[in-house]
């Protein structure tokens, strides 16, 4: 039977087993949208394409599947770019279709065109433009096979009109993906295996840095046989949150920037750091120069670009981190490592039993009780997902995940903006989930347009603004670094609660600690989505912090009471 690449198109996503797409509409994707009218695809109406593709990268990354955003030519898919680049520096699945104009009309700056493959290309894995109806089926499951396999990305497919609206016969199982041959991984190279098992079985004071790849690769279990096997201790990075449970007694926290004091200083004082799925970003690292001196290096890694990139190691174990870790299993030796343990307990000293809850209370409202409230009220079972800034770090340090895929944030890219519209992404993957959305007074502003698609499409979503009235993050730096010149980062918002309701959403605003846990206990017995506007003080600090370009050990504390540094074990 014969089909227009429109419904081709359609059909071929149906295939692919995708049910969501976030998009929004446009001339040079009509003949799409109209096919996807009589499809069961349920489409999303965001309220700007940026909305669109964080939306498909939270679907993504709250289920390991491939999420999908779809715009127009021209300024719709320039607005996605945003969306993709912060897809690609995390390691995102999400396939974007746009339309594009008429093939015959290409390069003659025809209205709403721009060579959006061209803009792409440096933050797509891959990307593809399509002007013949015959490749529309293979291209698409081109592209969700790329997306999602080795290291994930985003996939960009541009149709032109004149495609979508051809017609030629459709056979799924003819339209095969026509991939270079795959690449036959070769097992582990040998040497490189024997070496780190050496290492592994002689470390006196080894230390595991665990990444996003552990979640990525599914290889949870495989990696909690492994931290059994060898006792060994994990350091989260902020993506990896949540690869291990966080009351582990064997996980130690986040590491780096931001990070817990303690892990920070085990990194610099350990002799073998085992990483796992991470890349050892600049934020985690510090100093290069002076990171981990006494430490050998075991790097686990699926893309061999990373390998030697930031950090020069010692074994470099190419593959999928769950094959690779079930392959070291069997060859490591459990050990007492006595001495080690104390070494750590001793950095951590009392800060690590020091609650943050148990502090008299001041009268002042600080982001850390809300974020430490939330995850108490919620049973650390919620999906939270996390915009940039101050607050991103409060939710890494005091809300404490012990399943994979509960922490969405924005780590590569860091793009303020992103936590609403992924949450609802969230919402679509795991509808039975509570999602929560924890972002600042000024991310929020960035994207709060879509709080009229959760309206629409009647879905709950819980979303406690950290509002401290000022770019949080920024002013902390001009505090610190520029003799507290606050230029351009106090900030005027809305009434939140006020603009909620206008938008139909019930809308509080907390103002006292008292008040923190009702709120946040009624806003989930609410069957429908509520914005809680918490008021929090205004010029807090995340502690510690590693400034740019220092070395890892060298911390700026929090420099005295009231707050203290760290929350309670979890
Ligand atoms: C304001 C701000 C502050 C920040 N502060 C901190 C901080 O204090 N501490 C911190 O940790 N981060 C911090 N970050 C985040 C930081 O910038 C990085 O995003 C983060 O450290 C990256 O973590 P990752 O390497 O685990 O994940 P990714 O960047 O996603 O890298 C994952 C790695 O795993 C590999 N991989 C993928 N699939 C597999 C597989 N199947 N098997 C094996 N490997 C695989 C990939 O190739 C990649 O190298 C901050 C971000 C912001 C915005
Ligand atoms: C799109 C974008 N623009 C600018 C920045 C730089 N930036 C990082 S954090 C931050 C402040 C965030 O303020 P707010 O959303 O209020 O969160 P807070 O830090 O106060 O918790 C800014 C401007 C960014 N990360 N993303
Ligand atoms: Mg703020």
């Amino acid at each position: 039977m014969k089909l227009t690449g429109a419904e081709i198109l359609c059909q071929s996503l149906e295939h692919l087993g995708v049910k969501h797409i976030f998009g929004y509409p446009g001339g040079a994707i009509l003949p799409v949208y109209d096919a996807l009218g009589k499809s069961k695809l349920h489409h999303i109406l965001v309220r700007h394409e940026q909305g669109a593709t964080h939306m498909a990268d939270g679907y993504a990354r709250a289920t390991g599947g491939v999420g999908v955003a779809m715009a127009t030519s021209g300024p719709g898919a320039t607005n996605m770019v945003t969306g993709i680049a912060t897809a690609m520096l995390d390691s995102s699945p999400v396939v974007c279709i746009t339309g594009q104009v008429g093939s015959k009309l290409l390069g003659s700056d025809a209205f709403q065109e721009i060579d959006i493959t061209g803009i792409t290309m440096p933050i797509t894995k891959h990307n593809v433009i399509v002007t013949r109806v015959e490749d529309i089926a293979r291209t698409v499951r081109e592209a969700f096979i790329i997306a999602n396999s080795g290291r994930p990305g985003p996939v960009l497919v541009d149709i032109t009109k004149d495609a979508q609206q051809a017609s030629t016969e459709f056979d799924w199982n003819a339209s095969l993906p026509k991939l270079p041959p795959k690449r036959v991984r070769p097992s582990l190279d040998k040497a490189e295996l024997d070496r780190a098992v050496e290492l592994l079985n002689s470390a006196k004071r080894p230390l595991i840095l665990a990444g996003h790849g552990i979640m990525i690769s599914g290889a949870m279990k495989a990696f909690e046989q492994f931290v059994r096997a060898g006792q060994f201790h994990v350091a989260m990075t902020l993506l990896g949150i949540g690869c291990f449970p966080a009351n582990d007694p064997l996980n130690l926290g986040m590491m780096g920037m931001h990070g817990e004091a303690w892990v920070n200083h085990a990194i610099q004082e350990a002799d073998l750091l085992i990483a796992v799925g991470m890349r050892f970003d600049d934020r985690v690292t510090g100093d290069l120069r002076t990171y981990a001196k006494s430490a050998r290096k075991i790097h686990i890694e699926i893309d061999r670009a990373e390998i030697n990139k930031n950090v020069r190691v010692d074994a470099a174990l190419v593959g999928d981190a769950r094959e690779v870790l079930e392959q070291l299993l069997p060859c490591i030796d459990k050990k007492e490592r006595t001495a080690w343990q104390s070494r750590i307990a001793e950095m951590k000293g009392d800060s690590a039993v020091r609650d943050i809850q148990s502090l008299p209370d001041t009268g002042h409202l600080y982001a850390a009780h809300v974020i430490n409230d939330l995850w108490k009220e919620t049973g650390g079972d919620a999906i939270v997902v996390t915009d940039v800034g101050q607050h991103q770090m409060w939710e890494a340090q005091y809300y404490h995940h012990n399943r994979p895929r509960t922490l969405i944030t924005s780590g590569g890219l860091g793009t303020m903006g992103f936590a609403l519209p992924a949450a609802i992404g969230a919402k679509f993957a795991k509808p039975e989930a509570d999602v929560w959305v924890v972002v600042g007074d000024g991310g929020f502003q960035m994207t709060m347009c879509e709080l009229a698609t959760i309206v629409q499409e009647k879905i709950k979503v819980n979303i406690a603004i950290i509002n401290n009235g000022f770019l949080g993050m920024v002013r902390q730096w001009q505090e610190f670094f520029y003799d507290k010149r606050y230029v351009a980062t106090p900030l005027v918002a809305p009434d939140f609660a006020a603009l909620a309701n206008a938008f139909g959403i019930r809308g509080e605003r907390v103002t006292s600690r008292g008040d923190v846990t009702s709120t946040i206990r009624a806003a989930r017995a609410c069957k429908e989505s509520v914005l809680i506007d918490f008021r929090v003080e205004q010029e807090d600090s995340v502690y510690p912090m590693v400034p740019a370009g220092a070395s890892l050990h060298e911390m700026i504390r929090r420099p005295h009471n009231p707050l203290v540094e760290t929350a309670a074990e979890p």
